[in-house]
């Protein structure tokens, strides 16, 4: 079975590791967000593909979630003794050996993708990691400052302002001219099951999306698209993924960031209708939207409202049952991924949503 998933650090990383465990022989495909990307001291540090790459590879910090296992800051503290920032940003020293082959390896010539290859023959992730694009796209934040506004960063209002300074927007730079990287499209186009893990929904999916011909290609998919909410009972369940909705106008619930995606609208083919145990909210149910006579069949508007989302499918955590996303099928289910097993059975409910 071929899987595709859009991710971004940790939340992706862990779904992942879930996904791997249920699916053993899967060929497993991720494109993973580069807008969290940014040059420090003349290095090239890409957080969520390393996320990715150390998590499923055995080098993550089991504690932090992020950079390595074992992880010392002499260089770090060096360059703050020569007053040199950014000190808000953790660099390691086991993590700059990464940046330092990822930064000649760009340098001299390599595109991303093949950068992320070779750093993988290390790694044996276990996965086919792709960068969303070989183009450089950056993820800054409009603040109001003194004068007005000024765009920070991302990691900048992420670490350094923890996302306390109200967004105003949050802007893929360069996004609109950026291109898939090689695979990347045929890798949704191609799969079995696309997936989208709970990740952040503007900054880490958002901004894969953003990337022209992602979006269409996974609304164009012939696989079932399968969400994960990354939020539960209103609140994310690490970091301030909150900010980051409140900026684009969405709700903090598992309900608007589902409808945010969107429903396909497609009458999927759905065993977990009939699922045991199964905590459905309407839609998709029979009574529910998709493709049923009284639902949204046969009324335009709710089809060209449906046919714009993303998702064939939406899980959200067993306190948020009762959400509805016209056009996909909601299963509610313990979301929480505490350990490998709790990942594993929230892998399988994403599968059995999709009839996979
Ligand atoms: P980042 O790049 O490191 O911020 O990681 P991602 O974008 O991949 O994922 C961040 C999101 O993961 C946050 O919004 C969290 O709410 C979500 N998350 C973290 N742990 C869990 C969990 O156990 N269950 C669920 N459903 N979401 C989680
Ligand atoms: N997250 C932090 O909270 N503090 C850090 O100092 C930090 C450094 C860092 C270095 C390398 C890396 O790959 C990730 C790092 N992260 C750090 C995580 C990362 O910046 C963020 O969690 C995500 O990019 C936000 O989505
Ligand atoms: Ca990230």
């Amino acid at each position: 079975v071929r899987v595709t998933a859009l991710a971004g650090g940790i939340g992706g990383a862990r779904f992942l590791r879930g996904v791997l465990a249920a699916l053993p022989d899967a060929e497993v495909t991720v494109i993973g967000n580069t807008g969290d990307d940014i040059t420090l001291h003349g290095l090239r540090i890409c957080p969520d593909l390393d996320t990715v790459m150390y998590t499923l590879g055995g080098g993550i910090s089991a504690e932090r979630g992020w950079g390595r296992e074992g992880e010392s800051f002499v260089v770090a503290e060096e360059l703050a003794a020569y007053g040199v920032g950014p000190a808000w940003f953790g660099l390691g020293d086991r993590d700059l050996a990464t940046h330092l082959v990822r930064t000649e390896m760009l340098d001299a010539g390599y595109p991303l993708s093949d950068v992320v290859r070779a750093l993988c023959e290390r790694w044996k992730p276990g996965v086919r990691l792709l960068p969303m694009t070989d183009d450089r796209v950056e993820t800054h934040v409009v603040i109001a400052d003194e004068d007005g506004q000024r765009a920070v960063h991302f990691q900048e209002w992420w670490l350094r302002l923890r996302a306390a300074v109200p967004a105003q927007a949050i802007v893929p730079l360069r996004a609109e001219t950026a291109k898939p990287a090689p695979g990347v499209l045929d890798a949704i186009g191609e799969a079995d099951v696309v997936l989208l893990p709970p990740s952040n929904p503007v900054v880490s999916i958002g901004t894969i999306l953003a990337v022209p011909g992602i979006r269409d290609a996974v609304r164009e998919t012939a696989a079932p698209v399968v969400g994960v909410s990354p939020i539960i009972g209103g609140a994310a369940v690490r970091g301030m993924a909150d900010a980051c909705l409140t900026a684009i106008g969405v709700e903090t619930s598992a309900q608007a960031v589902g409808v945010h995606y969107g429903g396909r609208g497609r009458a999927a083919a759905t065993p977990a209708q009939a699922g045991a145990g199964s905590v459905e909210g309407p839609a998709g149910t029979a009574e529910g939207l998709a493709g049923t006579a009284e639902g949204l069949a046969g009324t335009a508007e709710g089809l060209a409202a449906a046919a714009a989302g993303l998702l064939d499918g939406w899980l959200v955590d067993t306190v948020d049952a009762g959400a509805v996303v016209p056009g996909a099928t909601v299963l509610a289910r313990p979301l929480l991924m505490t350990d490998l097993a709790a990942t594993v059975a929230i892998v399988r409910s994403a599968l059995e949503v999709a009839g996979v």
